[in-house]
């Protein structure tokens, strides 16, 4: 055996020792047994185990380039990117799994400059998502990651998404070499050796699951393109109407008189995809409102969206969505919800009477000042949205949160030459929403309804928003 076979050998039978990894039935995360269970947290109990680690990963590390920087994956793999890097000297940054301030959106620790090489290290990998997340996050933060060290490749098809998201895995020990040393070692017999392999064989993780995030798609493609992802059909039709009008320009009809919010629908209908109210707002409502309304909705091809921004418990939004004078579920195809109360007000929304074909806009970020979101808010409330695809047609917010391309982006608080009003309203000029924060459609309120001519305000702000959503998909 080779001399760094053998130091190989010794360090897979202490690994075995200390109970990193445990050979008999074990119940994984997901609920299904298996035959290898490896937990490398202990290792932090044994510093000269670590020492040998660290020593091993840093022969490893010799033959990869542009290492300025590194970086373990959080939490197992932060005390061994320590180690590391006190062996080699090479800096380290870390990655929080929560950014601890949203203000600052500190994700990344340490100092480092914009195109560092970062080297990832790991202790376990399977499918290899934990290493993408870090990865994203590293590259988000501007450093360069195309390579990851890691101490065992549990041979479950990682190594090949890494390779297709464009990161190199090198392992200091395969689960098979780690098998045979032990077997070497009458740790284990050959029948345990045969069980793991059959396991193993059997559990290969899917590589489309975490095929590459998108995160160019949505940005990337046309309207047209992102037809086919979108799995609600107010989303379906939201796209096709912006596809076929050139426009995404939603106008926010912030007015509080019926007459003027027809005047106002009807001399902008030719040029938005959508028409936002607040119903609550209007003086003299009427259901009588409603029918001409959807009239001019119909015949300038436009889609009726009511931003009751509901959030209760799911009955009171049942009742809010469905009842009372504005019965808002029976004529406003879309509405916007708040993420704070979680599934209650979705089931509600879901479940209701009302029209057929619904979407809801969920809340993610806010343009006001001040306002109290956080990463961690956010965070959450994508996964929410994640939990019904069928209802959510996208994200109210002020940055690029989701690569999804079958959900949109509705982003408020635009205007041209405007920076805020007097009440915490902060705007940006539609080529920004569009270019820098990721907006497919833009809200529009004072910029026209405070126009002297809406039409032709709303012309122009549709005109300059779908150029830049031309830049943005030439790009
Ligand atoms: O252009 P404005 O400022 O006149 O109007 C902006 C419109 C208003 C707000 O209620 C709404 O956009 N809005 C929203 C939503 C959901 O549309 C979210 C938000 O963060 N900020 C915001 O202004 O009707």
């Amino acid at each position: 055996m080779s001399n760094e076979n053998t130091k190989l050998s010794n360090f897979a039978v202490e690994l075995f020792k200390i109970n990193a990894v445990k050979f008999g039935e074990y119940k994984t995360k997901v609920g299904i047994m298996t035959p290898v269970y490896c937990d490398l947290r202990v290792i932090v109990s044994y510093p000269k185990l670590m020492l040998t680690l660290a020593e091993l990963l840093t022969e490893k590390l010799h033959s990869i380039k542009n290492i300025d920087l590194l970086c373990g994956v959080p939490y197992t793999a932060l005390p061994i990117g320590t180690a590391v890097s006190l062996k080699t000297g090479i800096p380290m940054v870390m990655r929080r799994k929560e950014a601890k301030d949203y203000g600052t959106k500190k994700l990344i620790e340490g100092f480092y400059k914009e195109g560092d090489g970062c080297l990832i290290i790991e202790d376990v990998v399977t499918s290899g998502s934990s290493i993408l997340e870090t990865v994203n996050d590293l590259v988000g933060a501007g450093l360069k990651c195309t390579d990851a060290i890691v101490l065992l490749n549990r041979e479950q098809g990682g190594d090949k998404i890494l390779e297709g998201n464009g990161i190199k895995m090198h392992a200091l020990l395969t689960i098979s070499e780690l098998m045979q040393y032990l077997k070497n070692a009458k740790c284990i017999d050959d029948a345990m050796v045969k069980k793991v392999q059959d396991y193993l064989a059997s559990t290969q993780v899917d590589s489309n699951i975490l095929k590459k995030d998108p995160v160019e798609d949505r940005l990337k493609l046309s309207f047209e393109k992102r037809i086919p992802f979108t799995k609600n059909l107010v989303a379906t039709e939201l796209l096709k109407i912006m596809s076929s009008k050139q426009t995404t320009l939603c106008v926010a009809a912030d007015l509080t008189n019926s007459t003027d919010i027809l005047n106002l629908a009807e001399q902008v209908g030719p040029h938005i995809c959508a028409l936002k109210t607040h119903i609550d707002i209007v003086d003299d409502f009427h259901e009588n409102l409603l029918k001409p309304l959807k009239e001019i909705a119909d015949r300038h091809n436009f889609i009726l969206f009511e931003d009751r921004k509901f959030a209760d418990i799911g009955k009171t939004v049942e009742l809010q969505y469905s009842k009372g004078v504005y019965k808002i579920s029976s004529w406003a195809k879309l509405v916007t919800a708040h993420s704070l109360c979680g599934k209650g007000v979705l089931d509600a929304i879901k479940g209701a009477e009302g029209l057929e074909n619904r979407g809801v806009f969920l809340l993610a970020e806010l343009s006001a000042a001040g306002n109290l979101i956080d990463e961690a808010y956010v965070k959450k409330t994508l996964k929410l949205a994640e939990e019904y695809p069928e209802l959510i047609v996208g994200l109210v917010s002020q940055n690029p949160l989701t690569n999804n391309p079958g959900l949109l982006q509705l982003t408020p608080g635009v205007q041209i030459d405007t920076k805020s009003d007097n009440l915490g309203q902060q705007y940006n000029s539609p080529e920004i929403i569009v270019l820098e924060k990721g907006a497919d459609i833009a809200v529009v309120g004072r910029g026209i309804t405070q126009s002297n001519q809406p039409a032709v305000a709303a012309l122009n702000y549709k005109n300059i928003l779908w150029q830049a959503y031309l830049n943005r998909i030439k790009q």
